[in-house]
C-alpha cells in the first residue's frame, strides 16, 4: 500500500468499527492486519508495563490537571489546582484550604514545566488560571499543588500564560481581557483609551520554586491571546498574540475581525527587569507598571494576519510562528529580521506610543497550512506541525532556512485529519530546545460519535499520531473530561517523584509516628477541642472523640504507614468532611460542631484487608452535657485504643 493511504485505511477501518451496531464479545475480535496491526502494537502497553511519556494535559474549567501515559494514552492520575477535588480530598483539609481561598473552579489551559537551559528539568509545572486571574505550581516530587499566586494585580483573564523562561526566573503572563487598571470603573464607551491590558513577570524562586510578582507592563486593550518565549538567539525575549486590535466592545465575533492583521507583540523581558530595577515603574492596583511608551526597548508590536490565536518559537528560537485563525496560512517571521528592523526603527506607525514594526521587513513566508491555524509545535527535525481547527487536521511543514524563491506551497509535507476540530498539539518535549520527534497529540473539541453515546454532555477526544516517520500515523484515541487545551509530553526519566512522604520530612508540629502520642484535648474556655490522630492499617487512635455540640474542631490527622499506596482517608460520615492523607503526611480538618450527636468516621481509602473496619465515632455531646471522657483533670483524653475505651469508660 502506498504510505499517503496508510491514515485513510486506520480512519477508514476504526470507523466502521465505531459504526457497528453489533458489540463483539473478546474472542471473536477479528485479527487486525497491516495498519491497525502496526497502530495497535505501536500504542499497546502490557499489563504491568511502563509508558515512555508523561502527558501533562490540562483540564480546562475542570480547573485540574489530567496526567496520562503514552504512548498508551491511559490517564492515570487527576492533579487538582483550582477546584476541590474530594479523590485526594484536596479543597477539604485546611492546607488545601487555604491555597484555594474562596475560590472553587478555574480555569486552567496551559501547563508548562520548567526548564534549565531551555530543556525541561522535572521540577515544577505551572498553570495559569484564565478565570479568576492565578497562577499555580504544582511540585513534581509529589505531584501536589504546592502554590495559588493570584489574584494577579491589574489582570482580568490570565489566558497567555504560562510562559516558562529558559531557566525558569520567570514564568511570563499577559491579559485576555482589557479593563481599567487598579480595579478602577471606567464605561466601556471608554474601552479604547481607558481600557489597558498587562503583561507581567511572575518571579519564580530558583531554589524553592516560590512564586511572586515582579514586573508589569501595560498594555493597550488588545486582548492577548497566547505566548511564547524565546530561546537561543532569542532568549530574553518573549512574544503574545492578540486579537481585537480594533479595540471593540460588543460582538467580537465581527467588531474584531474588521482588520486584516492583529499584533504580536514583542517584548524584550529583560529590558522590562532593567527598567523595573532601575525604578522605572508606577504604582497601581497592587503592581509595579512599566509604561512602554515612556521606557523604550521593552516593547514593540508586530503585525500578524488575522486574528492571531497561537504563537510558538522553533527549537533554535530563531523562528517565531504566528497562526491567524481566519487565514489559512502561518506566519513565519525571522528573530534576526526583527532585531534588524527594531535597530533601523523601520517602523510604520505606533499604538499608545509602542512602535509597530514594519512587516514586510520581519516576515520570512506564509506557509498555507490550511483553515483555521492555530497551533504550532515541532519535531527538532526541522518540521513544524500546526493544528488547524476548521478542517480538523494537522499539517507538517518544513520549518526555514528556505532557498530563494521557494514556493510557500512546497514546504507543506504532510497532513492527516482529526476528529475533531484539534485545538491545541504538543510534541514531545516540543515546546524545548530538543524536541523528541517521537509523538504528538491532537487535542480535539469534539468527539462526537466517536465513542459510546453518553448523553449530551461528551468528553474531549485526544488523538495519538506518531510522527517518527516522513508521514504521520493516526495510532490511538482516547477520551478526558473537560477539558484539554494545551499539555506537555515529557519522557518518563525527567521525573523522579517520591513514593512517600519520608516521616524524617514531615515537619508538621502535629505529625505522630506512634499511637501513643494520639490525643485529644479540649480548651472548655475557647470550646475548642484539638486532636491528634494516628491512622495506620487498619485503625485509628484514638478510636473515638467527644466533643460539645458548638466546640471548634480541629483533628490533625497523620498517616503513618512508610510504604508507597498504603493512603488512608478520614470521612466523616453526615458532615460533609473527607480529608485523605498520603504515606507520611499530616493533614488538618477544622469544622464547627453544629449539631449534637453521633457521627462515625471512618477510612476512605480501601488499605487493607480490614480497611472496611477502620472507623470511628465522633461524639457531639448536647450542649449543657457533661463530657464524660476528658478525665485527667487537664482537659486531656487520655489516649487508648477504641476497643477498651467503652471499659475504661
Ligand atoms: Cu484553548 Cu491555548 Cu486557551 Cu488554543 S487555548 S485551543
Ligand atoms: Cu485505611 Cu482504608
Amino acid at each position: 500500500m502506498h504510505r499517503t493511504t496508510t491514515w485513510l485505511a486506520v480512519v477508514v477501518v476504526a470507523g466502521i468499527a465505531g459504526c457497528s451496531t453489533k458489540p463483539q464479545a473478546p474472542g471473536q475480535r477479528a485479527m487486525a492486519t497491516g495498519d491497525v496491526q502496526q497502530a495497535a502494537l505501536a500504542s499497546y502497553i502490557k499489563p504491568g508495563d511502563l509508558d515512555t511519556y508523561y502527558l501533562f494535559y490540562s483540564g480546562g474549567h475542570s480547573g485540574q490537571v489530567f496526567v496520562a501515559g503514552v504512548p498508551s494514552m491511559r490517564h492515570i492520575a487527576t492533579i487538582p489546582v483550582f477546584a476541590p477535588y474530594p479523590g485526594t480530598g484536596y479543597g477539604f483539609d485546611e492546607e488545601s484550604r487555604k491555597l484555594l481561598g474562596d475560590f472553587t473552579w478555574g480555569d486552567l489551559h496551559h501547563p508548562a514545566l520548567s526548564k534549565t537551559d531551555g530543556d525541561y528539568d522535572g521540577r515544577w509545572l505551572f498553570v495559569n488560571d484564565n478565570a479568576n486571574n492565578r497562577i499555580a505550581r504544582i511540585d513534581l516530587h509529589d505531584l501536589k499543588t504546592k502554590q495559588i499566586l493570584g489574584p494577579i494585580p491589574n489582570t482580568m483573564g490570565n489566558h497567555g500564560s504560562s510562559m516558562v523562561i529558559n531557566n525558569t526566573e520567570y514564568a511570563l503572563v499577559a491579559t485576555r481581557f482589557s479593563v481599567p487598571l487598579g480595579s478602577q470603573y471606567a464605561p466601556l464607551e471608554e474601552y479604547a483609551t481607558k481600557f489597558k491590558g498587562a503583561v507581567t513577570g511572575i518571579k519564580v524562586d530558583p531554589k524553592d520554586g516560590t512564586m511572586s510578582i515582579g514586573w508589569q507592563i501595560m498594555t493597550p486593550p488588545f486582548n492577548w491571546d497566547l505566548g511564547a518565549t524565546g530561546k537561543g538567539g532569542s532568549d530574553g525575549w518573549a512574544f503574545w498574540t492578540s486579537y481585537n486590535s480594533e479595540r471593540a466592545t460588543g460582538k467580537l465575533e465581527s467588531a474584531s475581525a474588521q482588520r486584516d492583521r492583529d499584533y504580536v507583540a514583542v517584548v524584550n523581558w529583560k529590558a522590562a527587569e532593567q527598567a523595573a530595577k532601575a525604578g522605572k515603574t508606577f504604582e497601581v492596583g497592587g503592581g509595579r507598571m512599566i509604561d512602554p511608551a515612556k521606557t523604550a526597548g521593552v516593547m514593540w508590536l508586530l503585525p500578524c494576519g488575522k486574528s492571531p490565536h497561537g504563537v510558538d518559537v522553533d527549537p533554535s528560537g530563531e523562528y517565531v510562528i504566528c497562526s491567524g485563525k481566519l487565514q489559512p496560512t502561518s506566519t513565519v517571521f525571522s528573530f534576526k529580521k526583527i532585531q534588524e528592523a527594531i535597530s533601523r526603527q523601520d517602523f510604520t506607525g505606533n499604538e499608545d506610543g509602542i512602535p509597530v514594526i514594519k512587516y514586510e521587513s520581519a516576515m520570512l513566508m506564509e506557509v498555507p497550512v490550511g483553515l483555521g491555524p492555530l497551533h504550532t509545535q515541532f519535531d527538532g527535525k526541522g518540521y513544524a506541525y500546526t493544528s488547524l481547527y476548521v478542517e480538523s487536521a494537522i499539517t507538517k511543514w518544513k520549518l526555514p532556512p528556505y532557498a530563494a524563491g521557494t514556493d510557500p506551497k512546497s514546504v507543506v509535507v504532510d497532513k492527516i485529519p482529526v476528529q475533531f476540530n484539534v485545538g491545541h498539539l504538543v510534541t514531545a518535549e516540543g515546546d524545548t530546545r530538543h524536541p523528541q520527534g517521537t509523538y504528538l497529540v491532537a487535542m480535539n473539541k469534539m468527539s462526537k460519535g466517536r465513542h459510546l453515546n453518553v448523553g449530551p454532555s461528551i468528553p474531549e477526544s485526544s488523538q495519538l499520531i506518531d510522527i517518527s516517520g516522513g508521514k504521520m500515523k493516526m495510532i490511538y484515541e482516547a477520551y478526558t473530561e473537560p477539558e484539554p487545551h494545551f499539555a506537555q509530553l515529557v519522557r518518563r526519566e525527567i521525573l523522579k517523584p517520591i513514593e512517600f512522604y519520608p516521616k524524617e520530612e514531615n515537619k508538621d508540629p502535629n505529625a505522630i509516628w506512634a499511637p501513643k502520642d494520639a490525643r485529644v484535648i479540649r480548651n472548655a474556655a475557647t470550646h475548642t477541642v484539638e486532636g491528634r490522630i494516628y491512622a495506620i492499617r487498619s485503625y485509628f487512635e484514638p478510636g473515638r472523640v467527644q466533643v460539645q455540640e458548638g466546640d471548634t474542631v480541629v483533628l490533625h490527622v497523620t498517616n503513618a504507614e512508610q510504604q508507597r499506596d498504603e493512603i488512608h482517608g478520614f470521612g466523616i460520615v453526615a458532615l460533609n468532611k473527607n480529608v485523605v492523607i498520603d504515606p507520611g503526611e499530616t493533614k488538618t480538618l477544622k469544622f464547627i460542631a453544629r449539631k449534637s450527636g453521633v457521627y462515625p468516621y471512618y477510612c476512605t481509602n480501601f488499605c487493607s484487608a480490614l480497611h472496611q473496619e477502620m472507623q470511628g465515632y465522633l461524639e457531639v455531646v448536647p450542649a449543657g452535657q457533661a463530657l464524660a471522657m476528658y478525665r485527667n483533670g487537664e482537659g486531656q483524653m487520655l489516649p487508648a485504643p477504641a476497643h477498651d475505651l467503652a471499659a475504661r469508660h
